[in-house]
C-alpha cells in the first residue's frame, strides 16, 4: 500500500508545496509539485524533487555521537544529554557560552519555537548567526525606518509594472526575503503584462537573461548607485511619497554628494543609465526596489538597503498595491515596546555593536581566541556550518579546536560538527513537523500552511524536544517549556485591550488549544491570536483549520498596512535614521577609491544549498561544481589556463577555471559552501571542491549591521605553476 501525503517543502525559501509517494514502509518514492497549493500551483525545483533522497541519506546520523578523542561513539539519548550537562556544569561565567544558528532555523520550527527560549535559559550575549553573513543589514534598515526589524517590504511581484533588481538571482535561488514559489514564472508573467525587469549584477545571471535590462555593476557599489538615483530624483523634482515622512531634506542633502557622474566612475554604471533608471522607476505606474544578497554582503551593505526603501517610499511605491508591499502573516510579529536599537552592547574583543539581540559571525573567532573574562570556551551550533560559511571559516575551524566543549544539533558529521563533543541529530524531515513562521512574513500573496509530521518518531526526540531539553539543563529548570511558554503569552494576551482575549481566563483558554505537541499547541495559540484568527474576531485560523486544509490556505493579495506596521518612536517612516547619516560619510569618503584590479564575489546554483546538499548525489555534478568564473579577457591578460591560484589577505586556494563573458572583466565568482575534502559525507567528499571562504576576510564588516563582507574581496590569481612567484 503506498499513500500520498502533502507538505511544504522546507529546503528554500519559497515554501512550494510537495506531494510525495511512500510506500508502506514510509520510503519516499516519488515527488510532485502540489497542485492544489493556492501559493505554489504545482511548482517544484530540483531540491525539492529530491527530498526524498535527502531524507533517507545514509550518511544522515540516526543517533547522537560523542566524541573521545577521534573517534566518535554512538550513544542513547539519555547518555548524550547527560554529557551535555557534564559540559555546561564546568562553566562558571555564563559570557563564556556562544551559541552559533545557522540557516536552517529560519526553517524549522524548532528553531523559530525554542531558539530563543534557549538562548535566554543559557543566559549568554553570545549570540552569533548566520543572520550577519546574510540579511542583517536589511534588519538594521528595517528597524531604524520602520520601527521594527521585521517590518520588511516586499516587491508585490504578482502586480507590479516595474521591477529593479539587485544582487539577486532568483532562478538559482528561488528567491529570498521575497517568498514567491515559481519566481521565475512571476517574472515572466510579470513581463508577459507588460511590465519591465531591470537587474543589476556584475554577472549576467540566468535572471539577468531574462530581464529587460542587464546592468553590470562593480561589486560593493551598490549604495552609490542608489544614491545617484536619489539625487536624480531630487535633481529632476520626481519626488512623490506617498506617506509623511521624516527626514526628507537630510536625505536630499546626503544625495548631494552623490551625483550620476561621480557616482558612474565608482559603480562602472554609465551616469546616463543611471538617470534614466531613476526616471524609469518614478514614471512607471507601479514600481519596487528589491535588493538581495549581492547588495547586503558587501562593505555598504546597511546604507543600500536603506537607500532601496528610500527609493521605494520618494516614488511613492511604498505601501501600495504593485509597489513595495508589508504582508500579513498569520503569525504576525509582536508590537516593540521601546524603539528599534543597534549597539545596546558590544563585543567583548573587538566592540563590535550587537544589532537583533546577535553580535558578528565576523568577531566569533576573536571571541574564542582572545584570552580574558569572557572568552568563549563552550559553544553550541544548531543547524549551522561556520567552518564553510563564515568569513574566513578557516580561522574559526582552528579556534574550535580550543574550546572546552562543543555541542552541535545537526544531522550531519561535517566540517564544523566534527569539532564538537556531543552532536544531536535532528529526527528526518519527514518526521519533522512544519510551518514557517519566519518566511510567511515574506511572502508575496499571504498564505499560510501548516504540515504536520507525516512519519512517528519512534523513540527519537523531535528537533523541538532536543532544543527544549537543552534549555531545560541550561536553566536548571524542571517542567514543560511549552505550557510555561503559552501561559506568559496568554497572560499578556488577556490583559491587552483589542486582543480578543481580553479579561478572558487563562486556563479555559489554554484548555482550548489543540494540537500533539507543545509547539502545535503553541502554533494554535498563535494562529488564533493573529491578524486572521479565530480568537480576535479578525478571522477563523486555528490550527484545526490548517490541518483540514493540508493544501494551504490563499490569504489574499498583500494589502496597504504601513500604519499596522510602523513601530517608529514618531510614528512617522524614519528617512534619514541617523546612525546610517553619519555612515554615508563613510560612503563619502570612498567614492574616489582606485578599485582592486581583481575582486570576488560569490553566486548560488539551483541545486545547491549553501553547505549542505553536497551529499545529495542527485544534486551535485554537471553545472553544481566549484568553479572561478573569469572573463576571458583576464584569462587571457594573466596567462591562466586549466586552474589558477587564488590568493587573499586571509588565504589561498587553488580552483578550476570557468571562463565566461558573463561576468565583468576584473571580477571573479566563487560558490559558497564548498570545501569538503576528507568529509565523512561521502559524495560531498567526492566533490570537495574548496571553501571560497578560506579567501574571505572576518576583518572587513558593514559598519551599521556588522554584517560580513562576501563581496569585493580584493584577491589576485595567478597560474598554477607559478604559485611561489609572489
Ligand atoms: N562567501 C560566502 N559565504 C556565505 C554566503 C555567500 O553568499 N558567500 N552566504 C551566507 C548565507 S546567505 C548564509 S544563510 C550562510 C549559511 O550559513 P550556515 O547556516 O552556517 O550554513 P549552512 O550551509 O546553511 O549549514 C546548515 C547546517 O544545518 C544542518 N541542517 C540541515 N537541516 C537541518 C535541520 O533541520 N536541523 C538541524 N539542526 N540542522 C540542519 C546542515 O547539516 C548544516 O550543517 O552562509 C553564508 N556564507
Ligand atoms: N539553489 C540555492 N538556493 C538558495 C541558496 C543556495 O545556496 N542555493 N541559499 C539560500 C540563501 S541562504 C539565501 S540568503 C538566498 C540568497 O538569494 P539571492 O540573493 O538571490 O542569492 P544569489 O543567487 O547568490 O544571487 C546574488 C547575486 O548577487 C550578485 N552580486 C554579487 N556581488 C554583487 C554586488 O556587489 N552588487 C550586485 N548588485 N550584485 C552582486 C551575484 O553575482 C549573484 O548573481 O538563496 C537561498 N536559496
Ligand atoms: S523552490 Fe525551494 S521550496 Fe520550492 S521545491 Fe525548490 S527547494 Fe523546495
Ligand atoms: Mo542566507
Amino acid at each position: 500500500m503506498t499513500s500520498t501525503v502533502h507538505r511544504t517543502c522546507p529546503l528554500c525559501e519559497a515554501v512550494c508545496g510537495l506531494t510525495l509517494t511512500l510506500d508502506e514502509g514510509g520510503h519516499v518514492t516519488s515527488v510532485r509539485g502540489d497542485k492544489d497549493d493556492p501559493f505554489s500551483k504545482g511548482f517544484i525545483c530540483p531540491k525539492g524533487a529530491s527530498l526524498g533522497r535527502l531524507d533517507e541519506d545514509p550518511d544522515r546520523l540516526r543517533k547522537p555521537l560523542v566524541r573521545e578523542g577521534d573517534l566518535w561513539r554512538e550513544v542513547g539519548w539519555d547518555e548524550a544529554f547527560a554529557a551535555v550537562k557534564a559540559g555546561l556544569d564546568r562553566v562558571t561565567d555564563r559570557q563564556s557560552i556562544a551559541v552559533y544558528l545557522g540557516n536552517p532555523n529560519a526553517h524549522s520550527m524548532a528553531g523559530a519555537l525554542y531558539g530563543a527560549p534557549l538562548i535566554k535559559a543559557l543566559g549568554t550575549r553570545n549570540v552569533f548567526s548566520a543572520s550577519t553573513a546574510d540579511q542583517m543589514p536589511k534588519h538594521v534598515a528595517s528597524g531604524l525606518m520602520f520601527g521594527h526589524p521585521l517590518a520588511i517590504p516586499v516587491p508585490d511581484l504578482d502586480r507590479t509594472d516595474y521591477l529593479l533588481m539587485l544582487g539577486a538571482n532568483p532562478l538559482e535561488s528561488n528567491g529570498s526575503l521575497c517568498t514567491a514559489p515559481d519566481f521565475p514564472g512571476r517574472l515572466k508573467a510579470l513581463r508577459r503584462r507588460g511590465g519591465r525587469l531591470v537587474v543589476v549584477d556584475p554577472r549576467r545571471t540566468r535572471t539577468a537573461a531574462l530581464a529587460d535590462e542587464h546592468v553590470f555593476v562593480r561589486p560593493g557599489t551598490d549604495a552609490y548607485l542608489l544614491f545617484g538615483m536619489v539625487h536624480t530624483l531630487f535633481a529632476e523634482d520626481l519626488i512623490t511619497p506617498a506617506q509623511e515622512v521624516n527626514g526628507l531634506a537630510e536625505v536630499r542633502e546626503a544625495a548631494k554628494h552623490f551625483p550620476p557622474e561621480s557616482v558612474a566612475r565608482r559603480t562602472g554604471v554609465p551616469a546616463d543609465v543611471i538617470v534614466r533608471l531613476a526616471r524609469e522607476l518614478a514614471a512607471a505606474r507601479t514600481a519596487a526596489v528589491y535588493a538581495r544578497i549581492g547588495t547586503c554582503t558587501a562593505e555598504f551593505g546597511t546604507l543600500a538597503q536603506w537607500l532601496v526603501d528610500v527609493l521605494n517610499v520618494l516614488t511613492g511605491n511604498l505601501d501600495r498595491p504593485g509597489g513595495a508591499m508589508f504582508p500579513k502573516p498569520a503569525t504576525e510579529f509582536g508590537a516593540r515596546r521601546r524603539p528599534y536599537q543597534v549597539g545596546r552592547w558590544r563585543s567583548r574583543v573587538r566592540g563590535l555593536p550587537e544589532a537583533n539581540g546577535e553580535l558578528p559571525v565576523a568577531t566569533l573567532a576573536d571571541e574564542i581566541e582572545t584570552p580574558g573574562e569572557g572568552q568563549v570556551t563552550f559553544l553550541i551550533t544548531i543547524a549551522g556550518n561556520p567552518v564553510l560559511s563564515a568569513p574566513h571559516g578557516d580561522r574559526l575551524d582552528a579556534a574550535f579546536q580550543r574550546l572546552d566543549f562543543m555541542v552541535s544539533v545537526d544531522p550531519y558529521l561535517n566540517e564544523t560538527t566534527k569539532h564538537a563533543n556531543v552532536i544531536l541529530p535532528p529526527p528526518r524531515v519527514l518526521q519533522s513537523g512544519h510551518y514557517d513562521f519566519a518566511l510567511l512574513g515574506f511572502a508575496v500573496r499571504n498564505y499560510t500552511r501548516y504540515s504536520p509530521p507525516l512519519l512517528p518518531l519512534d523513540g527519537q526526540p523531535s528537533e523541538a524536544q532536543i532544543l527544549a531539553r537543552l534549555a531545560m539543563i541550561a536553566s536548571g529548570l524542571e517542567g514543560d517549556l511549552d505550557a510555561f511558554v503559552i501561559d506568559e503569552m496568554l497572560r499578556k494576551a488577556t490583559q491587552t485591550p483589542g486582543s480578543g482575549v481580553e479579561g478572558r481566563d487563562v486556563a479555559e483558554l489554554r484548555d482550548a488549544l489543540e494540537g500533539e505537541t507543545g509547539g502545535e499547541r503553541r502554533l494554535d495559540l498563535m494562529l488564533r491570536l493573529g491578524p486572521y484568527g479565530e480568537w480576535t474576531g479578525k478571522g477563523d485560523l486555528s490550527l484545526r483549520k490548517l490541518l483540514d486544509n493540508p493544501h494551504g490556505l490563499d490569504l489574499g493579495p498583500l494589502e496597504p498596512r504601513l500604519d499596522e506596521v510602523l513601530k517608529t518612536a514618531s510614528g512617522l517612516i524614519e528617512l534619514a535614521p541617523p546612525q546610517l547619516i553619519e555612515d554615508v560619510e563613510r560612503l563619502r569618503s570612498k567614492l574616489d577609491e582606485e578599485p582592486p584590479e581583481i575582486v570576488l564575489i560569490g553566486r548560488r546554483h539551483l541545486r545547491s544549498n549553501n553547505s549542505w546538499l553536497h551529499n545529495v548525489g542527485t544534486l551535485v555534478g554537471g553545472s553544481n561544481t566549484c568553479t572561478l568564473q573569469i572573463n576571458p579577457a583576464d584569462v587571457a591578460r594573466l596567462g591562466l589556463d586549466g586552474e589558477a591560484v587564488v590568493r587573499s589577505a586571509k588565504g589561498q586556494v587553488t580552483v578550476p577555471l570557468e571562463p565566461t563573458d558573463t561576468i565583468m572583466p576584473g571580477v571573479v565568482s566563487l560558490p559558497h559552501g564548498w570545501g569538503h575534502a576528507g568529509s565523512a559525507q561521502s559524495v560531498a567528499a567526492e566533490h570537495a571542491g574548496v571553501s571560497v571562504n578560506a579567501l574571505t576576510d572576518e576583518s572587513a564588516i558593514d559598519v551599521p549591521s556588522g554584517n560580513a563582507v562576501f563581496n569585493g574581496v580584493p584577491v589576485s590569481i595567478s597560474p598554477t605553476g607559478v604559485i611561489n612567484a609572489h
